[in-house]
This record gives structure tokens, C-alpha cells and sequence, in this order.
């Protein structure tokens, strides 16, 4: 079965975890968890990379026991060590770790003090008011637990798109190729392009006999059958992701693509519209009476309600319906209206690859320019750039500049806003580059007027291009700092200032709400993608979806522009 990065990395999170409720070397666990990290950031498939006998050595933090490792998972779908750690520990321990407020070492004292193992455990002991007693935990945290467990019975939590893509599409390809397949589409959340998911949902339009069913459910990745029947089937696959597939007639296949796709609040909107005109609308076609008037096409099913065409990435019902009955739906960028990345990083700083290498994928991608911009010198973990050393970088990317053709480098740098507002390099190194990215780095914990202020007060140099993943909040890890955020907008726009739509999958930092709010008030987005390898370039797409969401046009976007739009623009 086709290994990806986030299995790699799900199995080196989980031997962290299972080490530390071990109480194993910190440094050990470490090692795993940044493993872990680098190979779900490598932007290729691992199983690629072994494939082409590529020494994986070379990647940071990976030695050549882990390398070792890694080689094993990409061919056994396992590991000794984590099968050993497992069965010394209990396999079901792990899943403690998921219920709020519990990290490998409260677990370890659940384990070690009552003789938790699992979920069940846990909640008879909560029940029992024993947990509140444990050092550390208390009754609020037995609450807690208990508010969780309870919780966590239906919802399962949801994962990152790009988490979720290389099983759809491989699922698709696959589903692809049965016998009397026609159209494949992985609708939902999916076709939305949220930036998480909760489950796919695969629709098929096929003939009378396919054996689509029976091959869905014998597909390499999954673990476990939930249902299956004839139209419709639920499995969850190794990574934990549950897939839903139904299987339509072709005459019905647009009313279910639209159906599937959702949003359901979307679907309800759309769905009152008909009943106002005597329509019924369901996933199997739009009825009048005991007629069936539509279905085959989603066009067909909005051009029923008198609408044109909606995009999935805005079917939300925030407005969307209201804007088509007005012909007033934006025309959506999308990837081929991109001309260049402007936040990326080499090897100078914590990038994998040379300029080189960053202008040549980026020469691949079509791009007209590709913005190198390295942390400053206060990332010290990043070994940031001080005056020196940028300086030397500039050199060098005017002299590549000169022997490039197709592709123009921009001398940038991504400058730490410091927690006084200032930043981290002088104004005298600042106003000889091309495009001066800001980001805030430290001190996420101001209250929200402050953080404000001494992100307006970075602004009002006149050297401040973009603002960087505006909100810092990491999917699942990191909360936003607490800012204004419209305020943030306004005061960008007064000054010439762009905002980022940061693209690494798990920051998609605007929000899409706060996209549309840009819009709104007429600043300029700019979409990056952060990249910290050639490959990550293209996490683009995920941006241009997240921008989809928030209504963007190209022309709401700055680098849709011609570079030498661009240079006047970042011209203050
Ligand atoms: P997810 O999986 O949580 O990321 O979000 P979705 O949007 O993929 O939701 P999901 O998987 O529960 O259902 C897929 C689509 O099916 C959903 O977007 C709309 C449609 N749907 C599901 N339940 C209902 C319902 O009760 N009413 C209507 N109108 N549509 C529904
Ligand atoms: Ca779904
Ligand atoms: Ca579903
Ligand atoms: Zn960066």
C-alpha cells in the first residue's frame, strides 16, 4: 500500500508520545518529533525519494538511523518499535493523548497512579473522583475530562486538506480506473477547499454491473469497513480518516454533486428557493410534482432556481446566493493567474535549498519572480540574517540575476517585528532591498490593543511591504494572537501596505472570513507560500483555495501582477 509523509510522520508522532508517557531521554523524544516534523514539511513523498534511491540523510534532523526507519515504514507500513513501545505500554494509552488537556506526561501519571489504560478507564475514574486527586489535575481538569470524553464519543477531530489530498486523489485515480466507472468527484468539505476536513465524501456515476462497491472497500489504505451496501459504503482508512462513497445514476449526478458538496447551510438556502417556487430539491434531481426537471448537471439545478453557476470554495451562505441572484458574484483567481511567490527561504537561513534551486522550481512553476526573503538575525533558532550576511545574500542574487533568463530574483528578507515595534534590521540595509516582509515572531501573548499598535507602529517604517501570516495561529497548535484585525486592515491600507495569505497547509493565515473582510476594505493580499523547500512552491493551490473562500478576485491579489507593476507597487 502506497505509504505518504503524513503516515511517516503520524507513526514518528506517535513513538514521541509513546516515549515521553515512557519517560524516555527528552532528547530522544525530540529526535522524533522533529522527524516527524521534516517529513511532513518535505513537500515530496518519502516513498518517492526511496524510490529514486535518494539519500534521505541529507534532510535535517534525519540521521541514518532514522533514515533507516523511514525506509522501513515506506515498505512494511510499520515499525518494530512502535509495535514494541505499543505492546509495553497498551496500544490504547495513546488514544488519551486526543481528549483535551492531557499530554504524554499527565497520561503517564493516569497510567502509573490508577492504572488507566484506556478511554473507559479514564471515565470511571473521572466518575469516581478520583482523577481531582492526582497531583497537578484537579476538579476543573476531571471536568474537563470528562466534558471531552463525552465529546469525543461522535466527533472525531478534523485534519489538515493537505493531509487529507494525497488520499483523495490517490482514491480517486483508483476509483478512476473500475470497470463502468464514469465520473469520479470527491465532493464535501474536500471540493470546498476548506483547510480542514472531517471525512471525504467520493461520489461515482457508473453503469448498472460495476464492481465499484466491492473494489472501494478492497482499496489498499483501508482499515476497517463501516457499512456497505449497494449505493452507499463508509471506511476509515489507516490514518483514521473515514471516507463515504455514494454511487449515483448519471442522470442524477449533478443534483449530488450539489447535494455532497454542501455546504449544508448553503444546500438549505438553495433548497427554500425552490420550495418558494414549487420545487423539490434533493440529491437525486430537482422535482416538480412526481416530474423530475433537472439533475444531471449542477448548472442544470441552480439554473432551476433561477441562478447562475456558484463555485464550491463559496458555498457557505455567507452571501453567495444573494450576489448570484444580483450577478454580482466575483470572477475567482486561480492558479494560472499567479506570476510569483514573494515569501520564500534558502539554505542561508532554515530553508532546505540554494537560491539556485528555489529560482529554478520556481522557473518551473512559469513564475516571472520568486522573492527570497531569510529570517532576520533575532530567529536565532532559524540562524537569521544580520546586516552581513544579507548584504552577501543580495550580492549573490544580483549575480544570478545576471545569468538567469525567465525568472527574476527579488532581494527581500522576512524582518522580525520587535515587541517595541521596531524592526530587527536598520532602515540603511532595509531601503536597498526589493521587498521587506514583516512577521511577528515573539511576544504572542500581548493584549490585543497592544499587539495592535506595535504592529501599526512596524507599519509606519516606510520600508514595511507585507505584513506576514497576519494572525501567527497554527491549525491545532497555536491560537491567533489577540489582535484587531480590521484595524490591521485599515491601517495597511493607508500606508501602501499588503497583507499575506500565508499558504503552508497548517497556518492558512488569513482566514477566509478575514479574506472577504480585506476585500472589503480594498487592501491588497498577497499569496505566499512560506516555502522552506523548491517543492513547497506549490502549496500555492492551497492559498488559492483559502482565497476562492474569500470571494478574491486576481485583481484583489498583488502578485497577479507583471513585475514591473509589482516594483511600482512596493514602491510606498
Ligand atoms: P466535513 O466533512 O465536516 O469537513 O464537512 P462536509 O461539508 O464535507 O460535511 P459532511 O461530510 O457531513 O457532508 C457532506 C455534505 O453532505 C455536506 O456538505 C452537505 C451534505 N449534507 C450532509 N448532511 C446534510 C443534511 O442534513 N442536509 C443537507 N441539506 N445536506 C447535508
Ligand atoms: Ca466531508
Ligand atoms: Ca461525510
Ligand atoms: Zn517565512
Amino acid at each position: 500500500m502506497p505509504v505518504h509523509n503524513v503516515d511517516i510522520a503520524r507513526i514518528f508522532e506517535q513513538i514521541g508520545d509513546l516515549l515521553e508517557i515512557e519517560d524516555a531521554n527528552p532528547f530522544r523524544v525530540r529526535a522524533y518529533r522533529n522527524a516527524a516534523r521534516t517529513v511532513s514539511s518535505m513537500g515530496r513523498e518519502a516513498a518517492d525519494l526511496i524510490a529514486e534511491n535518494e539519500d534521505l540523510t541529507s534532510l535535517a534532523g534525519i540521521g541514518k538511523d532514522l533514515a533507516g526507519k523511514i525506509k522501513t515504514i515506506v515498505e512494511t507500513g510499520t515499525l518494530p518499535l512502535l509495535e514494541e513501545l505499543e505492546k509495553g505500554i497498551g496500544g490504547e494509552l495513546t488514544t488519551l493523548l486526543d481528549v483535551e488537556g492531557l499530554g504524554p506526561k499527565r497520561v503517564a501519571i493516569l497510567h502509573k497512579e490508577l492504572g488507566i489504560n484506556d478511554r473507559k478507564g479514564l471515565i470511571k475514574a473521572a466518575e469516581a473522583g478520583k482523577v481531582r486527586e492526582l497531583s497537578g489535575f484537579g476538579r476543573k481538569t476531571e471536568q474537563k475530562i470528562l466534558e471531552d470524553l463525552g465529546r469525543v464519543k461522535e466527533g472525531r477531530g478534523r485534519i489538515l486538506l493537505a493531509e487529507a489530498e494525497p488520499s483523495a486523489e490517490s482514491y480517486r485515480d483508483y476509483l478512476k480506473k473500475v470497470e463502468g466507472v464514469k465520473e469520479v468527484t470527491v465532493a464535501g468539505s474536500y471540493r470546498r477547499r476548506r483547510e480542514t476536513v472531517g471525512d471525504l465524501d467520493i461520489l461515482v456515476s457508473c453503469t448498472k454491473n460495476s464492481p465499484v462497491m466491492e473494489k472501494f472497500a478492497a482499496y489498499e489504505e483501508v482499515a476497517r469497513i463501516i457499512s456497505k451496501g449497494d449505493t452507499r459504503s463508509t471506511v476509515v482508512l489507516h490514518s483514521g480518516l473515514h471516507v463515504d462513497l455514494r454511487v449515483l445514476p448519471e442522470a442524477s449526478y449533478g443534483a449530488a454533486l450539489h447535494y455532497f458538496t454542501g455546504s449544508k447551510a448553503h444546500n438549505i438556502a438553495v433548497r427554500k428557493i425552490g420550495v418558494s417556487g414549487g420545487l423539490k430539491i434533493n440529491e437525486y434531481g430537482v422535482y416538480k410534482g412526481k416530474k423530475k426537471v433537472a439533475g444531471a448537471t449542477e448548472r442544470e439545478v441552480y439554473a432551476k432556481v433561477d441562478l447562475p453557476y456558484i463555485e464550491p470554495e463559496l458555498r457557505e451562505d455567507r452571501g453567495e446566493i444573494e450576489a448570484a441572484r444580483n450577478n454580482a458574484l466575483p470572477e475567482l483567481i486561480t492558479l494560472a493567474d499567479i506570476k510569483g511567490d514573494l515569501h520564500s527561504h534558502t539554505n542561508a537561513t532554515d530553508g532546505k535549498n540554494t537560491i539556485e534551486e528555489m529560482a529554478q522550481a520556481a522557473k518551473e512553476l512559469d513564475y516571472e519572480y520568486l522573492a527570497v526573503t531569510d529570517h532576520s538575525r533575532r530567529v536565532t533558532v532559524a540562524n537569521g540574517l544580520d546586516e552581513g550576511r544579507l548584504r552577501e545574500q543580495m550580492g549573490k542574487i544580483d549575480a544570478l540575476n545576471e545569468k538567469l533568463s525567465g525568472i527574476s530574483l527579488l532581494k527581500g528578507i522576512e524582518v522580525d517585528i520587535l515587541s517595541d515595534g521596531k524592526l530587527d534590521l536598520p532602515d540603511s540595509v532595509l531601503r536597498d532591498l526589493d521587498i521587506v516582509v514583516c512577521s511577528v515572531h515573539s511576544k504572542f501573548n500581548l493584549a490585543g490593543d497592544e499587539q495592535t499598535e506595535r504592529i501599526i507602529r512596524a507599519m509606519d517604517n516606510k520600508y514595511f511591504n507585507i505584513l506576514a501570516h497576519p494572525s501567527g495561529r497554527m491549525l491545532g497548535k497555536r491560537q491567533p494572537y489577540e489582535v484587531d484585525m480590521e484595524r490591521l486592515m485599515r491601517a495597511a491600507k493607508e500606508r501602501g501596505v499588503f497583507l499575506e495569505l500565508n499558504s503552508q497547509p497548517e497556518r492558512m493565515d488569513l482566514t477566509d472570513i478575514q479574506l472577504k473582510s480585506a476585500k472589503e476594505i480594498g487592501v491588497g493580499v498577497v499569496i505566499s507560500t512560506d516555502a522552506h523547500w523548491g517543492t513547497n512552491l506549490n502549496y500555492m493551490r492551497f492559498g488559492i483555495g483559502q482565497a476562492r473562500r474569500g470571494w478574491l478576485a486576481a485583481d484583489d491579489v498583488v502578485n497577479t501582477r507583471s513585475l514591473a507593476e509589482l516594483r511600482r507597487l512596493l514602491k510606498r
